[in-house]
């Protein structure tokens, strides 16, 4: 029979395309437009977030070529990482193999989809030629001081000796102490469910903070990134602007240190400030326990809370706190302060210290609360200036500006004023009082306790202390893996061993390799240059060849990946190895996809695989079931139509080459066919830069039906017909190529629709888009797609009454007035 035989067709395009190279870049291509979708990590099988991923980058990266660009559109794999290396412990295998068999599954996978990845410029992070890259960078860094070797705080089980990634502590509610400070949960090791300490270990960093300001400043000029996208960067950036307060201490004698700074946005409700408080990190409070044994036991108590330092939760409150014998002087009002040592403080917040004004801030009026400290309103709303109200803050804190306030008692030239411009004042006139700025943001710990990731290229020498690898002597290779507790490069011992650079003296080796994030932070410039032997990428090309023009991925990566990937552009371009300084220029965060209702995933277990209907069923209906940011529904309804769709238009090309009767002479119908074809043809032009690709389907699918409708009056033209399937044949290629050749072959029997140009209009000089509006077209979309659907022939049209009456008439008649009104009763019909 006539019916569509997908996997057949699958495969014989997928090998046409890969004899005749077809989505293959030259080196020589002038600034070719790039389209990336983020590379997978090797977990083992693709899922339907990344076909949803790569459907849409390969609908874009066709569209474009068909529009004559060259087009870079490259594929590789995020391969190191920890779930390689727990696979392997669960198979006593070891991670490179398992590693390679995701690879080459998921690869095939790719394949099947008919995705055309320019596979000559495939990367492989597990690689050395590609981690070599990392270590070279991180030199580079190094030397351009973007790297710091200091504390910071890990997980740690005393049982296994080994740090744990966050994703390696479990939390058990069994055993918890229900003492006060709120911590009623056990963090355990995810293997022998020991409890986990935290420790202070030396670690290496990048330093991102260096790029703060351009980081969050940049954003604003982002304009083809979504502005939801722009936000999370900007408050995970979290610039404050705000002031450095000095409190001298009044009874420094206890200590040695004579003053604490605070960091404050509001510092005009100092005069409302009724205590002080510092962290457990605090230098203050490493003095005072010295001599207090109360404030010893309570900083050793959460020094190693959660939230410390890091990335760790900050929005937890503790209420946790303790009075210290310390006293300081509040230097708007003289007051005398008293000072706190408080959880909910943190170490690497701002000073690490805070002003508490519980009259203004929530965590100050809780934990003024808690420890029956009083609270002072110093600011009020503009409206309440006049009453002569000065109350504590019985209803809670007043967070918003106002006026200030401060009663009958407090003499000050700043009483009555806006708080706006009282910080102002306070920060031009008052000397304890200077500008200061603060960010959430921290550092980039890149420092991974692990094995399966990127040599940090350090050796310690006890006499030269830390000496870089060589560059000579990149890439240090991963040694063989063995299965032990900890770190297996600690228990590398041959590899461990080494030589110093410098002296020649024993040495070894820093056994920490790099979070995976800095393999991804850079790979879109591996790309064009994959197999380049002296650098990381060719900078000529890179300066002519970025940014990436479009950049498809999941909004898991909307802050990590995307920040390192900016910064790391921004290091390379004062490294004077680029010039750009913004990687990406149009980013797309696509939707999720659900089934239902819930997110459909490799670990949810509901992945749909596609063998029923093939894999370009799937394509077809992920594109065309919503806009790439919107989540849609899996349902096993829409995805029928999808196959539906591709049976009509195979059938409509086969009826059409097998019988094929056509007339010569042209009628006004034609001409309005031929109009037709190119509002379409101009119209997709449109929806395909915008990545409306849902609509694109729409189009094609109204086409179809007007195709089918012309064929049910007469005998067709053969040029009008032909020309409107070969457009359908071109405008579906990029969605569903493997049927867009199809009909090419049978519609021309040579040629490749890949390599085809994006179809020219028949009626040049007319505007296209005049003959039908929006507003007339929309309508017949659920016509358009009743009828597709349910048939597979155009034979079904002769049984449509409607059509039959019409017939006769209509061929001799034939003004496009009449046609036109044809056309819309035909429709009504059809709808009903
Ligand atoms: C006094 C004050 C009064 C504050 C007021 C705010 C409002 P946000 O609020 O997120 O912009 N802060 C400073 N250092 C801190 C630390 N190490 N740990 C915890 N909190 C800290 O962040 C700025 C505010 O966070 C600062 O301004 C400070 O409280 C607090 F009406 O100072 B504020
Ligand atoms: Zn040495």
């Amino acid at each position: 029979t006539d019916q569509y035989d997908h996997a057949q067709v699958q495969e014989f395009w997928q090998y046409v395309w890969e004899r005749d190279e077809v989505a293959h870049l030259s080196d020589d291509a002038v600034d070719p437009t790039y389209v990336l979708g983020m590379f997978p990590y090797t977990s083992g099988t693709l899922h339907m977030g990344h076909v949803r991923n790569y459907a849409i980058t390969d609908a874009y990266a066709r569209y474009r070529r068909l529009q004559g660009d060259d087009v870079l559109h490259p594929m590789g794999w995020d391969a190191f990482g920890l779930p390689a290396e727990n696979a392997a412990y669960e198979r006593a295998s070891d991670p490179e193999s398992w590693t390679r068999a995701c690879i080459r599954r998921m690869r095939e996978e790719l394949e099947t989809m008919g995705f055309g990845y320019d596979w000559s410029r495939e990367v492989t992070t597990c690689e050395p030629a590609y981690y070599r890259w990392n270590q070279w960078l991180f030199k580079r860094f190094y030397e351009a001081d973007l790297v710091e070797f200091t504390g910071a705080t890990v997980n740690w089980c005393p049982d296994c000796e080994t740090v744990l990634a966050d994703a390696q502590v479990a939390v058990s509610d069994s055993g918890g102490d229900d003492d006060h400070d709120h911590h009623d949960e056990t963090r355990v090791c995810w293997r022998c469910e020991t409890p986990v300490e935290r420790r202070e270990l030396d670690q290496w960093f990048f330093t991102i903070t260096d790029y703060a300001d351009e980081l969050a400043d940049g954003l604003d000029e982002l304009e083809g990134w979504p502005e939801g996208v722009r936000e999370i960067q900007r408050n995970w950036i979290g610039r404050r602007d705000g002031a450095r307060l000095t409190f001298d201490l009044s009874n420094a004698s206890s200590t040695a240190a004579e003053s604490v700074d605070v960091f404050s946005t509001r510092p005009e409700t100092a005069f409302g400030a009724t205590f002080l408080a510092v962290s457990p990190e605090h230098e203050l409070a490493t003095a005072l326990a010295e001599t207090d044994a109360a404030v010893a036991a309570f900083v050793d108590r959460t020094r190693t809370r959660e939230g410390a330092s890091g990335h760790a939760d900050r929005e937890g409150y503790s209420g946790s706190g303790i009075e210290t014998d310390a006293t300081a002087v509040n230097p708007l009002t003289g007051e005398e302060l008293p000072v706190y040592v408080a959880e909910y403080v943190l170490g690497d917040v701002g000073t690490g210290a805070v002003m508490g004004v519980p009259g203004h801030n929530e965590r100050d009026y809780e934990f003024a609360r808690e420890h029956d400290l009083s609270g002072e309103t110093v600011v009020v709303p503009a409206a309440d200036a006049a009453d002569d109200v000065t109350s504590g803050p019985e209803n809670g804190p007043y967070t918003d500006e106002g006026v200030l306030d401060l009663g009958t008692e407090t003499d000050s030239e700043y009483d009555g004023l806006a708080s706006e411009t009282v910080r102002e004042e306070l920060l031009a006139d008052h000397e304890a009082i200077e500008p200061d700025v603060t960010y959430r943001l921290r550092d980039w710990l890149i420092s991974r306790q692990r094995y399966w990731g990127t040599p940090i290229p350090v050796v310690h020498c006890e006499d030269c202390g830390h000496v870089l690898v060589p560059d000579d002597d990149l890439p240090v290779e991963l040694p063989e893996f063995v299965q032990t507790t900890g770190n297996p490069l600690d228990a590398a011992t041959e590899w461990k061993e080494t030589t110093c650079p410098d002296c020649g003296g024993p040495a070894e080796r820093e056994t920490d390799t790099m979070d995976t994030f800095v393999d991804s932070s850079w790979y879109f410039l591996r790309f064009l240059s994959p197999d380049l032997a002296g650098a990381p990428f060719d900078t000529d090309r890179a300066n002519e060849w970025l940014p990436v023009d479009i950049y498809v991925g999941g909004d898991e990566h909307a802050i990590l990946h995307l920040l390192y990937i900016r910064f790391v552009t921004r290091a390379l371009s004062d490294l004077g190895l680029l010039d750009r300084r913004e990687p990406v220029e149009r980013l797309i965060s696509q939707g999720t996809v659900l089934y239902e209702g819930e997110k459909m995933s490799t670990s949810t277990g509901n992945v749909v695989t596609p063998d029923e209907y093939g894999a370009e069923t799937t394509r077809l209906f992920v594109l065309s079931a919503a806009h790439p940011e919107q989540d849609f529904e899996w349902t096993a309804n829409d995805v029928r139509g999808a196959y539906d769709l591709q049976q009509t238009l195979y059938g409509m090309a086969t009826a059409f080459v097998d019988e094929g009767t056509t007339r010569v002479e042209r009628t006004p119908r034609d001409d309005y066919l031929d109009r037709e074809i190119d509002r379409t043809i101009a119209a997709t032009a449109d929806e395909f830069e915008r990545l409306r690709f849902h609509r694109v389907v729409t189009e094609i699918r109204e086409l179809a039906v007007l195709l089918r409708r012309y064929r049910s009056f007469d005998r067709v033209h053969g040029d009008t017909y032909r020309r409107g399937l070969l457009t359908i044949a071109t405008l579906i290629s990029p969605l569903a190529p493997h049927l867009g050749e199809e009909l090419w072959n049978i519609l021309r029997g040579e040629g490749l629709v890949v390599e085809t140009d994006w179809p020219s209009p028949a009626t040049a000089g007319d505007s296209p888009t005049a003959t039908t509006d929006a507003a007339d077209t929309a309508p017949n979309v659920t016509s358009a797609t009743d009828d597709t659907s349910a048939t597979d022939d155009t034979s079904t049209t002769d049984d449509t009454p409607a059509t039959a009456g019409t017939d006769a008439d209509a061929s001799t008649a034939g003004t496009e007035i009449e046609y036109e009104l044809e056309r819309r009763l035909v429709e009504t019909t059809l709808s009903d």
